[in-house]
């Protein structure tokens, strides 16, 4: 055999041994629920801890938010080729591979322990790794030594094959002709596959498979050439490895991701919400209540599987027409002086009357004075802020920096942001719909112009801007159940106009006059506000529209004219059809 033969066997043992420890290694990992113990991130921290500032700098000024990503996969590169190097040690002599493994095996517990939330038994995923990929590497290289038939502990030079009786074992010399080739099928009865006699460091397990073949010769008549059946069996095993490290790698994180969230200790906001007046909520049975529950809030992805990132992964890059290039880490948000307050949220596509709207207390740091501490440069009127699934918002600078809470969010009604509304970060403004506003997994924030850049909804037919427009929803009566004539029920619903407040709200019935409703309660100006308007049915039975329209503090009302959401929002009043019976 060829030095290209032992290197190529050396690869496939090489990496089969290193994706059986990965694996594995994962996989206890996931089951411990243990972060610090899996090995690939924990060399990942090592190296950033041991890395210069400037090369740091370098990483991130060329990779941005993504520079974590880069770095694993670097990891796993090096991981790659130093595992066909000790593929091909092994076969040559099994305690050289053995040594290598170890010495990786060692790496990773010490990167594992270095961590400062390390635990003892963090070190299991990679022992227990290390262990059971010491045996696959045992049987692979077993097996590709006899293939590659070079004498253990003596490797064949190029263009010196080695002779057949040389891979035999001393004192059980193999008769010419009973080593098979790779690719030279053992003839029927023979139990020469994969190839006579192994070396005894294999011997245990791949003479199995060497009685193995012999039945399956007896039974099909027709062996499978070893060479084949190596390459088969490193497939599997190696195809196994990946699905599992896959696997694995998605179950820890996903455990991590989620028990962090719940763990989650939330600073003292420097500036608290304002606390809310009495009356906030008018109690009507079927009106939305003044602060929607996280587990009802609306919600809006294009990612299909969300992003879980671990707030240790985690990193803003504010960047581009600025002064002052900035990177935060998650720990950097939370020392930040924060801000608390209810804003209302809502998406562009709700139609009218829709679902898609909801009002919670936010809590984060002020955009604007990270904004400030980057130093946007004039000329700069949008911030591109992209997500870590990739999912883009174009928010106006001026409205990001005029003075309103425009939050950098890390929590939603008083606990950690639920994955699915972007944990461990995103960008909250009120008065923006959600498109242009809301880049939830927030990893990026790029100060850029309207003309240079599109963010994701705009190719697709969305206007680049838009303000919330000053809406209104009937919650109650909902046109299902008939009504009494003679009784009095309550008009009730919510009205927006983020950022701008809401002024009044008029009920009409029939076309006849516009009536006030009576307005609810509102800490501020950034929420919805319920109102209600209590209606004594004196008609006729007989079918009655119910419509609605609200004033903004700036005195504009809502229009009457019907648009839809396409492209900047949806607008008209909106209407119940109720049946008063007698
Ligand atoms: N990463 C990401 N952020 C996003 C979106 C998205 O699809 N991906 N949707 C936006 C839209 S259209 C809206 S209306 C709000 C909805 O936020 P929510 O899902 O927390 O209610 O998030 C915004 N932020
Ligand atoms: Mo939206």
């Amino acid at each position: 055999m060829g030095s290209a033969a032992l290197a190529g066997a050396g690869a496939v043992v090489g990496i089969v041994t290193a994706l059986v420890a990965l694996g594995v290694a994962q996989v206890v990992a996931a089951f411990l629920g243990s972060p610090t113990g899996e090995p690939i991130p924990a060399v990942g921290e090592m190296s950033i801890n041991h890395t210069s500032a400037a090369v740091k700098e370098f990483a991130i000024r060329e990779f941005g938010s993504s520079d974590k990503t880069v770095l694993v996969w670097g990891i796993r590169a090096v991981l790659i080729i130093f595992a066909i190097v000790i593929g091909a040690l092994a076969i040559r002599r099994l305690w050289l591979g053995l040594a290598g493994l170890a010495i990786f095996a060692a790496i990773g517990i010490y990167a594992t322990l270095s961590q400062p939330t390390a635990k003892a038994d963090d070190v299991l995923p990679t022992v227990i790794g290390a262990l059971v990929a010491a045996f696959a590497l045992r049987y692979f290289s077993g097996v590709a030594r006899a293939l590659v038939a070079v004498k253990p502990g003596q490797a064949a030079e190029p263009g010196q094959p080695a002779k057949p009786g040389e891979a035999a074992e001393p004192g059980q010399p193999a008769k010419p002709g009973e080593v098979a080739e790779p690719g030279q099928p053992a003839k029927p009865g023979e139990a020469a596959a994969p190839a006579g006699p192994l070396p005894p460091t294999a011997a245990w397990w791949p003479t199995e498979a060497t009685k193995a073949d012999a039945i399956e010769a007896d039974a099909s008549q027709e062996p499978l050439p070893s060479r084949r059946k190596f390459l088969v069996t490193g497939a599997v095993v190696a195809g196994v490895s990946l699905v599992t490290y896959a696997g694995g790698s998605w179950l820890a994180n996903t455990r991590d991701v989620n028990a962090i969230q719940q763990a989650l200790k939330l600073p003292k906001p420097a500036q608290p919400a304002p606390p809310l007046p009495p009356g906030t909520d008018l109690k009507i049975p079927g009106l939305s209540s003044f602060v929607t529950p996280n587990s009802n809030f609306y919600r809006v992805d294009t990612a299909i599987v969300l992003p879980e990132i671990l707030p240790a992964h985690w990193q803003l890059r504010i960047h581009g027409m600025v002064q002052r290039e900035l990177v935060l880490t998650f720990d950097d948000l939370l020392r930040r002086p924060l801000i608390e307050d209810w804003i209302t949220l809502c998406c562009v596509s709700n139609p009218v009357a829709g679902p898609y709207i909801g009002n919670a207390k936010w809590l984060g740091a002020s955009l604007r004075s990270l904004l400030h501490e980057a130093g946007v440069k004039a000329g700069a009127d949008q911030l591109l802020c992209t997500s870590k699934d990739g999912f883009t918002s174009g928010t106006p600078v001026q409205t990001a920096m005029d003075g309103r809470d425009a939050l950098l969010a890390v929590a939603m009604n008083g606990a950690a942001l639920p994955v699915e509304h972007g944990f461990p970060a995103r960008l909250v403004i009120p008065g923006l719909y959600g498109y242009v506003s809301a880049c939830k997994w927030v990893v990026d924030i790029e100060a850029t112009t309207y003309a240079a850049n599109q963010a994701y909804w705009v190719p697709r037919g969305w206007a680049q801007q838009a303000p919330v427009k000053t809406e209104s929803r009937i919650d109650v009566p909902t046109g299902v159940n008939p009504i009494k004539a003679g009784k009095q029920i309550s008009i009730a619903g919510v009205a927006w106009a983020q950022h701008k407040g809401i002024d009044a709200v008029e009920v009409r019935i029939a076309n006849g006059p516009w009536q006030q409703a009576r307005l609810a309660a509102v800490p501020g100006i950034d929420t919805w506000r319920q109102w209600v308007y209590d209606w004594q049915v004196n008609v006729a039975p007989g079918n009655y529209v119910i419509e609605a329209r609200a004033t903004d503090k700036t005195g504009y009302t809502q229009t009457s004219l019907q648009e839809p959401p396409m492209p900047n929002g949806a607008s008209g009043y909106p209407s119940v059809t109720v049946t008063v019976v007698s």
